[in-house]
């Protein structure tokens, strides 16, 4: 039975709700590899820096930690080098948001063969509490004194329309359905974009927030993309979970082989 645990110290605060990412992917791969579905030797986990970084230390399977806001282009590298390898990455909402948004859209829209699974608590949590791209308008952090005056960046509909082939949404603290989305997700062929809202419980602490907030979509995904952005949508207060659009393209490293 393959055990992707490894032996290094945890240093996420405890409780915080990576700690939930990391046993749903864990428990996602280990299943796959299980029942014949993904040889382990074939996986590749890589990582961008924050604190959802870190994850890469404590899976025991091939990783690659890349610099800030540069996971997406170090996975497509590593994509092209070996297509029969399955690429997974992990990134922030500053990762990826913030430093890196030009690589995602474009990764999006080439199709490349990747899955990106975004840890997004809505600040740069590494760096202790400063505003994202993915803050509420009013966030007060360290940068934001006063309460961010900016409007928050939604990722999902900008990600449709670039042309992501998967894009699903799970909430941390619901480990079995993050593990449902992240097998889904692991297994489509294409840009698979998972946004997975994650508390950050020493710097914004949203658990209660979202605890009541956030419910599974019933139904399939969208066939077209306005019918997914609606999906994705946020209903007042309450904030859907689930996949909102699968589609099948050719990928980029199917037409880069040729
Ligand atoms: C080029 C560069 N700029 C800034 C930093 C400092 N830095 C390290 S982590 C981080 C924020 C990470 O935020 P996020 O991606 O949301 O990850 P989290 O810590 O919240 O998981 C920043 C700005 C850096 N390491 N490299």
């Amino acid at each position: 039975m393959t055990n992707l645990s490894t032996t290094a110290k945890i240093t996420w605060c405890p409780g915080c709700p990576n700690s939930q990412i990391l046993v749903a992917f864990r428990q996602t791969i280990e299943g796959m590899v299980n029942s014949g579905s993904l040889k382990i030797e074939n996986l590749v986990a890589c990582a961008g820096i924050g604190c959802h970084g870190k994850i890469s230390d404590y899976l025991n399977v091939n990783t690659f930690t890349a610099l800030h806001g540069r996971v997406v282009p170090v996975m497509t590298g590593i994509k092209c080098g070996n297509p029969n390898l399955t690429v997974i990455g992990f990134s922030g909402d500053g990762d990826s948001y913030d430093e890196g948004l030009e690589h995602v859209i474009h990764a999006a829209r080439r199709n490349s063969d990747i899955k990106l699974f975004i840890h997004d608590n809505q600040l740069f949590a590494l760096t202790t509490g400063q505003a994202s791209a993915a803050s509420p308008k009013g966030f007060k952090g360290k940068t934001t004194p006063g309460g961010s005056i900016e409007e928050p960046f939604d990722a999902i509909p900008v990600l449709l329309q670039a042309g992501a082939t998967f894009v699903a949404r799970s909430y941390a603290g619901d480990i079995a359905g993050t593990r449902r989305v992240m097998e889904a997700a692991v297994k489509h062929k294409g840009f698979s974009f998972t946004e997975i809202i994650q508390p950050c419980i020493t710097f914004f602490d949203t658990r209660d927030y979202f605890k009541e907030r956030v419910f599974w979509r019933e139904g399939g995904p969208a066939s077209n993309i306005s019918d997914a952005i609606k999906l994705a949508g946020k209903e007042g207060e309450k904030v859907p979970l689930g996949v909102f659009y699968s589609t099948e393209k050719p990928t980029f490293e199917e037409q880069t082989n040729q």
